[in-house]
């Protein structure tokens, strides 16, 4: 029996959001068809006006049942139709409107853009609206990206691996070289571009001997292909390049950046890259991070460095996309003064202002590393005179590694949201993101993928929400976490108002399901080291990395106060300083992230930190057990492979997320000596 709204062909998991659903209602699908059966079209002028018109058919066939039919813009007949038209002037480069016109007999959907990307992510949009059960009739709409540059980051290694990545291999590489997987990575390009994705970086940032090869003329014909490919789609192709790539394989003896033979290196090399790839992006930098060499071996800064690649690439217009995850990983951690979450500012913030104009600085949402809860970089609003992009991880490294479902975007929108007030009360994140705060040359977002040759994509089904969520947020940062989640549930699993309620409910659930069974209280960490899954609440406590909680038995938490601890807290604008100094402002979801607090200690929810710690961890793992219920609820709404497939994941999420309540309790219980008040087991 075919569900009603569902789909039943193979590889459904493969076709991500990019489903064959066809409209159920008949109304519905009559006023579509009516208005897109025909399509008058202009002379494109590129193989993204090819893309256009293949979408164009793939809708009338998968979502209508229909072929469709092309008409020159000669043809006057009145016959309706969708008019595709690339028109100057209007709008931003990527936008579109779509509108539908009465003239004469017949009536025209007409799907307007600057460009042929823009009529490509038009037709997207319509897939949406269609399977939304929005009508042709009265259409008329205007869309157009918030942010510039819009990215995904590869830590995809040459030899296949793919750093934190927990679905599969990787889609470029396999031993050492291109994998030419061409079908796959246009698939991917599909897939990124019908959210709005316009940039791509395709190797780790971490660069290894194999990857620092790509910028050479041997290897630049294989990266030249992986740019074709994606440029049918709008997307620009990034590298992320070996700082020390001119002693490495130029033959010289320093990379200095202000040597003059290293400035004419980068040089040849731009030169060299723009011949095989006149739209090249430009080079994606972690240096002087994690052992990564950069500037600061030949006494140079950030700015230094960053300028002298940016004179190179900047005769062509590229881009150096320079990463601010800067700290100190040799650190002890009997050494109060140093914290690791204030060095980005501390080594950025003396250069605002003398970066190069083609320079954006990376700089990830928080000031740590991508945990389950941080604050929102101080950089952001800080720094006012430079480039900058925000960087987020899709790839679900400290948040349940795809194994776990952890819907990101309700995080994502917290920290665009969240309000820097360094122009007064009223300046988020996502408005000097966008660049219209501080005006900016160049600015956007990134994030680090999530995908790999798994046929899923994202190893777990509902993963694929976050990498759909992302696209969609950095289009339009006013979206809400449950518009998107409506979108995505419905464009991937079809309409049906229980699949649509359950797996809407899933999803917007599982990021404080996941964080209340995990580290509480914006501490972070406590994972296993290396692989960062699974509990260890000492397992960084000791070591090199700036990652401690510095439970003991009276107490735990990171003292950055200015009063009494690292500081950290001036880094932000004067309210929110405020607001984190004082016990009696700061919220209680970071409480721990900021202030070492007795386990007694009060929070505004009216608990004590350590009955709070427990309560959370016997609710978290009784709610990932009700994840799992729930989805049980929906075997036969959705397709066999599918319902599987996650069923297999909320079944070791349901179990792990038992052994992180236990193993939690269980040391804070040792540790602290309190009982639990209402006489819980408090290890097992
Ligand atoms: C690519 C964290 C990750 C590393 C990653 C690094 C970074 O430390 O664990 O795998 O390296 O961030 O963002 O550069």
């Amino acid at each position: 029996m075919k569900p009603a709204g569902s789909v039943v062909e193979p590889n459904l998991s493969y076709r991500a959001w990019l489903q064959a659903v066809p409209l159920e209602q008949e109304e519905l699908r009559s006023s579509w068809a009516r208005v897109l059966q025909t399509a008058e079209v202009p002379d494109f002028h590129s193989p993204t006006g090819a893309a256009v018109l293949t979408e164009w058919a793939t809708l009338c066939r998968e979502l209508l049942e229909t072929e469709g039919r092309v008409v020159s813009s000669a043809d006057t007949s009145p016959a309706p139709r969708l008019r595709l038209v690339v028109r100057e002037g209007i709008l931003h480069e990527e936008g579109f409107r779509i509108r539908h016109l009465r003239e004469g007999a017949g009536d025209v959907l007409e799907l307007a853009a600057r460009s042929e990307v823009g009529l490509l992510y038009g037709v997207f949009h319509l897939r949406r609206l269609m399977t939304d059960g929005v009508r042709p009739e009265g259409i008329d709409l205007m869309e157009e990206p918030r942010n510039r540059l819009r990215m995904i980051n590869h830590w995809d290694n040459a030899d296949g691996s793919v750093e934190r990545g927990y679905a599969g291999p990787s889609i470029f590489y396999e031993n050492g070289n291109f994998a030419h997987r061409f079908e796959r990575l246009r698939d991917y390009a599909r897939l990124l571009a019908s959210v709005g994705i316009n940039a791509v970086s395709i190797n780790n940032v971490n660069v290894h001997e194999n990857e620092t090869q790509f910028v050479t003329e041997e290897k630049l014909p294989e990266v030249a292909r992986v740019a074709e490919l994606f440029r049918v789609y709008g997307i620009r192709l990034f590298l992320a390049v070996n700082f020390a790539a001119p002693l490495q394989i130029g033959g010289l003896s320093t990379a200095d950046p202000l040597d003059e033979g290293v400035r004419r290196w980068w040089q040849e090399t731009a030169e060299v890259v723009y011949r095989r790839i006149p739209d090249f992006g430009g080079f994606l930098v972690k240096a002087d991070s994690e052992h990564r060499p950069g500037p600061f071996a030949y006494g140079r800064n950030h700015a230094d460095g960053a300028n002298m690649l940016a004179d190179a690439l900047a005769p062509y217009g590229g881009l150096v996309i320079w990463r601010c995850f800067v700290y100190n990983c040799m650190q002890d951690w009997r050494d109060r003064s140093t914290d690791r979450a204030k060095a980005a500012f501390d080594h950025f913030m003396p250069l605002d202002g003398s970066f190069r104009e083609n320079v954006l600085l990376q700089i990830k949402n928080g000031p740590m590393d991508f945990q389950v809860r941080e604050p929102a970089s101080p950089l952001f609003g800080g720094m006012k005179r430079t480039n900058q992009v925000l960087e987020f991880q899709i790839a679900q490294e400290y948040t349940g590694q795809q194994r776990h479902v952890c819907y990101l975007v309700p995080q994502w929108k917290e920290v665009l949201d969240f309000d820097t007030q360094v122009e007064g009360v009223g300046s988020p994140v996502k408005a000097i993101i966008s660049g219209f705060v501080y005006s900016m040359k160049m600015s956007g977002i990134s994030a680090v993928s999530n995908i790999g040759m798994d046929d899923t994509w994202t190893g777990h089904v509902l993963a694929q929400a976050n990498l759909y969520g992302y696209g969609r947020l950095i289009w339009n940062p006013e979206l809400t976490a449950r518009a998107i989640a409506e979108e995505w549930v419905q464009l991937t699993f079809g309409s049906h108002p229980k699949t649509l309620d359950t797996l809407c409910r899933i999803l917007l659930d599982s990021w404080p399901i996941y964080e209340s069974y995990t580290a509480p209280l914006g501490v972070g960490w406590m994972v296993t080291p290396h692989t960062h899954y699974g509990p260890d609440v000492d397992g960084y406590e000791y070591s090199r990395w700036g990652t401690y909680h510095f439970a003991d038995r009276d107490g735990i938490g990171v003292d950055r106060t200015q009063a009494t601890g690292s500081g950290f807290t001036t880094q932000y604008g004067s309210d929110n300083a405020s607001r984190y100094e004082s016990l009696a402002t700061c919220p209680d979801e970071l409480l721990l992230f900021f202030h070492h607090v007795p386990y007694g200690h009060v929070l505004h929810s009216g608990k004590t930190v350590i009955q709070h710690i427990y309560d959370s961890h016997f609710e978290g793992a009784t709610e990932a057990h009700r994840l799992l219920e729930e989805w049980k609820t929906l075997e036969g709404l959705v397709e066999k492979e599918r319902y599987r497939l996650v069923l297999d994941r909320l079944m070791e999420q349901a179990e792990h997320a038992d052994h992180w309540r236990d193993v939690i309790n269980t040391y804070f219980y040792r540790k602290s000596g309190v009982l639990d008040e209402q006489g819980r087991p408090l290890y097992s």
